[in-house]
């Protein structure tokens, strides 16, 4: 009885021999057919759940959209303020996190998250509504006329990390202690890239319609700068009582990067409120500066406002030059690159041919750099500023045909690790404000400090997103380490007052905030988290959604329906 059980049982056991297959092949074959068949079925039911999932979520969004658009039907005619729930508009920017798997960059994003809460919180206890926090001296200082700068400059920040209760805080500030009607003379570049950006971009993502009156609010004291006689806007205006004018040190001049960094911003607030009086006061300024636009799309540093002409002055893409051509870019994507838009993207590519005759290498390790003009000398000095022109290069360089687009990545990359070295060629790893180069010498530093600036994290940023390579991932881990290092302090994160010795300044500039632990952020998030299809950043890395722009004599109205304008005529002016 006890063997026949056993005999009994061994036949059962024998399909799991694999010698019984092996003397079966046919078995075997049938076998196989029916692990594939299985394998298939369940991969099959799983791509089948996850596109169910992915429709889901997506079908929701709509659901929410059409809400929304039918809540602002009902509140048709004008910005006018309403409780707006945050979340009926609100762009679900860690959903798409979800999709995030890699261990590394989770933990990555986490530290460069834990560096924005503690730069935020000390931000909270000591400088509240200030526009800079010294961490050193625990204190709060006005830098841009009181207007909480660093608070407006972090709201999309914390918006797309998801520190919710610290956004909420930060509205509650804007919407009831904001207050525009200061007797100080403010940049109008500084104003629009930080304050109209930054409240545009928390209204964009957030559809909290408070932001978008309070940027109407600030543009509507910056708009009488343009009122000059070419239409070239001074670049400092009272904000209680509007009267405006240039800085003295530019000999009555107005500033390129001043004057042509405004288009974005203003062009994104005629397209939420409907009207075009923005968009127009800023387009007239390319038209003006496309009249005398020179073959290489080099325009020196200064502009007369009476002439709206150049005068003798450097040509740099740093300091007081960089976003001007930045801008020229990015207006075309935000313009959806239509025909509409398209002098933007001639204006751009001619400055990208002068850039190409910048271009030059060090000796001996053959560093890509960008060089200064003087009249017709060239001068081997880079800012650090000029850093973001890696990752402006390679956004516009799908735009070329496919060899251009090539040789346009190429210097991109080749910049950006010219950058890199800026940083690693220090004691601290961290940039200095400029570097010349001597021949025999690579570079060496010239303005020595560190103030937190961004260009570099930013570039690394746009390569990795437009190439994928995950060194651009290391580079940028590389940096933030650096500033935890050096920069991150009790309360805060300071300056270098010299990258070489590491001695720290006493100021948290709110561009860290804005631009720095922003762009690090999305350095280790996915591609899909402010997706470069759907959103173009303003020079202070805030993210403004792309729109249909409207066609010439068309508004928007507050619900988004275009209809023909009353008596305005094309946008762009005199644009020719
Ligand atoms: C920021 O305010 C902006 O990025 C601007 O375009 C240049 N300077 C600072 C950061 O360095």
């Amino acid at each position: 009885m006890a063997r026949s059980r056993s005999t009994s049982s061994s036949i059962r056991w024998r399909y799991l021999n694999p010698a019984y297959y092996l003397k079966r092949p046919k078995r075997l074959a049938l076998l196989f057919i029916a692990f594939v068949f299985v394998s298939f079925f369940v991969w099959d039911r799983q791509t089948i759940v996850l596109k169910h999932e992915e429709e889901l979520s997506m079908l929701k969004e709509e659901v929410e959209r059409l809400q929304n658009e039918l809540g602002e039907l009902k509140h048709e005619g004008g910005v006018s303020v309403k409780k707006t729930n945050v979340t009926t508009k609100r762009i679900d920017v860690t959903k798409a996190g979800r999709l995030a798997a890699d261990p590394i960059e989770v933990e990555r994003r986490e530290k460069v998250k834990d560096a924005m809460i503690h730069a935020w919180s000390s931000y909270e206890k000591y400088a509240w509504g200030n526009d800079e926090l010294q961490p050193q001296s625990k204190s709060g200082v006005d830098s841009f006329g009181g207007l909480g700068a660093t608070l407006i400059d972090s709201l999309d920040t914390l918006y797309i990390m998801g520190l919710d209760e610290q956004f909420q805080r930060a509205r509650e500030w804007v919407a009831n202690s904001l207050d525009f009607n200061k007797n100080y003379d403010a940049s109008v570049f500084e104003t629009t890239i930080r304050v109209v950006g930054g409240l545009l971009s928390a209204y964009d993502l957030s559809g909290d319609n408070m932001f978008l009156e309070k940027a109407k609010d600030i543009a509507d004291r910056l708009l009488p700068a343009w009122d000059t006689p070419s239409g070239i806007p001074y670049n400092i205006i009272n904000l209680a009582h509007g009267n405006a004018h240039n800085p003295g040190w530019t000999g009555g001049d107005s500033i390129l990067a001043d004057s042509g960094t405004e288009q974005v911003e203003f062009i994104a607030l005629s397209q939420r409120i409907g009207d075009p009086k923005y968009q127009q006061k800023v387009e007239n300024v390319i038209s003006v500066l496309n009249k005398t636009f020179p073959a290489d799309g080099l325009l020196p540093i200064y502009i007369n406002p009476h002439r709206g002409t150049t005068s003798h002055s450097t040509i740099t893409f740093g300091a007081m030059g960089d976003s001007f051509y930045e801008y020229l870019l990015k207006v075309w994507i935000q313009g959806n690159k239509t025909a509409e838009v398209q002098l933007y993207r001639d204006m751009w590519e001619t400055s990208m041919k002068g850039l190409l005759s910048l271009v030059r290498k060090t000796e001996p390790s053959s560093f890509t750099y960008i060089s200064e003009k003087i009249g017709n000398s060239l001068i081997d000095k880079m800012d650090e500023l000029a850093c973001f022109a890696p990752g402006m290069i390679a956004l516009g360089s799908s735009g070329y045909g496919s060899a251009d687009s090539l040789k346009f990545l190429n210097l991109a990359e080749e910049l950006a690790w010219t950058c890199y070295n800026f940083y690693q060629s220090t004691p601290t790893k961290l940039a200095g404000e400029n570097y010349f180069f001597h021949s025999g010498q690579d570079m060496t530093v010239g303005t020595s400090w560190n103030i937190l600036r961004p260009e570099t994290v930013e570039s690394l940023f746009y390569l990795w997103r437009l190439t994928g390579n995950k060194t651009y991932q290391e580079w940028g881990w590389n940096i933030f380490q650096a500033f935890e290092k050096n920069s991150r302090v009790e309360s805060g994160y300071v300056g270098l007052k010299d990258v070489n010795t590491g001695v720290k300044d006493n100021m948290m500039q709110s561009f860290f905030l804005a631009e720095t632990l922003k762009y690090l952020y999305l350095l280790f998030s996915p591609p899909s988290v402010i997706s470069l299809d759907e959103w173009v950043f303003n020079t202070e890395a805030h993210p403004i959604k792309i729109v249909p722009r409207l066609a010439p004599g068309e508004q928007r109205k507050p619900n988004g329906i275009r209809v023909r304008a009353r008596k305005e005529g094309r946008f762009g002016g005199s644009r020719t």
